[in-house]
């Protein structure tokens, strides 16, 4: 094909700069402990180049820009909102549109209304607060995702595929009746932003069709999974990425969408469903936690930027650039034999803390040791994902040991460039060089709900 000739670059030039501060290793040496080693509690002002997430994180384009400028202010009935709406029906195929300030709103909304004490809510791979949303509606989580996915080193090409054995057997054993939705994202954080695929999905629907469950979607990065499934499914290729993104979405019965990622906004999010009941009793929700039906938590230029947002992230030159960079860093490290998930993701490198750290116990924190110890040698900011995430199991108090322990480098949308992810590389390759010298860190504090956000630590001597 013509447009895969050469390299992906950017579809876009560059308007406007925000300039960054290059600190000195004492500055970060300062900041990393008044942070607790906590990379969450650091100033963005500490940090030189920010990978803690691409969530809320990304570069609005000029056409975004001057939605703002439309933002119809209206309580009610706002001009952006139906703008928005009609976006989501074009490019998703949702029929009802209930927006939220972000996705956890709408994944609280979606649990309270679906989820009975004592159900089962199976899904491709927990996230934090989705889980914790369906914990507190009085449901568990039950993880069926495929073995391969919980193996960093494994090179499935869809490592978000449920297993439908797991899937069977679990409604079997607890019965159809206390499963209300299987959980379905695109794609699955957790596992190092991985895709599930169109075949897989198909089998996920017939099974649950057969017994009248729903899928709920976590579209939150639809157009990355989407991405994927046009590179390695075959007879995907010549589909375009918004046709793969309508068909992913009409094989599941509703969605939640944290708008902050694929959707290229910095704040946003919404609750999509196609069963009209289930959209009357969302938007009589949505007005006790948010707000009104029609801005839901967001204000009018919010969602005219969001409806824009929506239409640029189906464009292949978009999303090829976006996972290009994403791959470049990827490749980067692995030719500098740096344990990373493979293969790689779309929104990041998830390092391997136990593979980098094998001194270290689970419980001496490697993946939070880890992040600390990047930020000190250069000033990059990156994200655990391992047992500090994983919290506690509620019943118990014991922590839970997730086999993957991970460090992510996420990055934001059209914002860095590949000069960025050259000095990225070189810290993480001069860190793992010295990752002997890493001693481990223990908690001094811990809140009580989604703990990495707040936690403070200290080294273990
Ligand atoms: C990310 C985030 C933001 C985050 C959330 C919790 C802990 C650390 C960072 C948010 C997601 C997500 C998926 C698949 C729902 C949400 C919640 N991700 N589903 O990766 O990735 O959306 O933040 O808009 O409420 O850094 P929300």
């Amino acid at each position: 094909m013509e447009k895969n000739r050469r390299s992906w670059a950017e579809p876009y030039k560059i308007k406007m700069v925000e300039p960054v501060h290059i600190s000195t290793h004492k500055e970060r040496q300062k900041a990393i402990k008044g942070a607790g080693y906590n990379t969450f509690l650091l100033r963005s002002s500490e940090v030189y180049i920010d990978l803690l997430t691409d969530s809320g994180t990304s570069a609005m384009s000029d056409r975004q820009w001057a939605g703002l400028m439309l933002g119809d202010e209206a309580y009610a009935g706002s001009n952006n909102f139906y703008r928005l709406e009609d976006s989501v029906r074009k490019n998703y195929g949702y029929k009802y549109l209930v927006p939220t300030h972000q996705g956890r709103a709408a994944e609280h909304i979606i649990s309270q209304l679906l989820i009975k004490e004592g159900d089962y809510i199976p899904g491709n791979m927990y996230f934090t607060t989705t889980k914790l949303h369906q914990e507190l509606a009085g449901g568990t989580f039950v993880d069926v995702i495929i073995d391969e996915a919980h193996d960093p080193a494994n090179e499935h090409p869809f490592k978000a595929n449920v297993d439908l054995n797991k899937l069977e057997d679990l409604i079997h054993d607890k019965g159809a009746e206390n499963i209300p939705y299987v959980a379905i994202s695109t794609t699955v954080n957790m596992a190092g932003g991985q895709p599930i695929s169109l075949s897989n999905l198909k089998q996920v629907r017939e099974l649950t069709q057969k017994h009248g469950i729903k899928i709920i979607h976590d579209m939150t990065r639809v157009a990355e999974n989407a991405y994927f499934i046009k590179e390695r499914e075959p007879g995907y290729e010549n589909h375009s990425i918004g046709d793969i993104v309508m068909e992913i979405c009409s094989l599941t019965d509703g969605a939640t969408m944290s708008a902050k990622k694929d959707a290229l906004v910095n704040i946003g999010g919404f609750l999509a469903v196609n069963d009209e009941e289930l959209f009357d009793r969302a938007r009589n929700m949505v007005v006790i936690y948010e707000g009104l039906h029609t801005y839901g938590g967001m204000a009018g230029r919010d969602m005219e930027a969001l409806a824009v947002g929506i239409q640029e992230s189906v464009q292949y030159d978009h999303i090829r650039a976006r996972v290009g960079q994403v791959q470049y860093l990827g490749k980067k490290l692995i030719n500098m034999n740096v344990p990373i998930v493979k293969p790689v993701g779309s929104h990041g490198i998830f390092l391997d803390a136990k593979k980098i750290l094998p001194h270290l116990t689970q419980d001496q924190l490697p993946a939070q040791s880890l992040a600390a110890a990047i930020y000190l040698d250069s000033g990059v900011r990156a994200m655990e994902r391992g047992v500090v995430s994983a919290g506690r199991n509620p019943e118990t108090g014991e922590n839970n040991y997730p086999k993957l322990e991970l460090v992510r480098l996420t990055i934001p949308r059209r914002v860095y460039t590949q000069a960025h992810m050259d000095v990225v590389a070189e810290s993480v390759e001069a860190v793992v060089a010295n990752a002997a010298d890493i001693s481990g860190l223990k908690f001094v504090y811990e809140p009580e709900y989604l703990r990495f956000f707040q936690s403070r630590f200290e080294p273990l001597g």
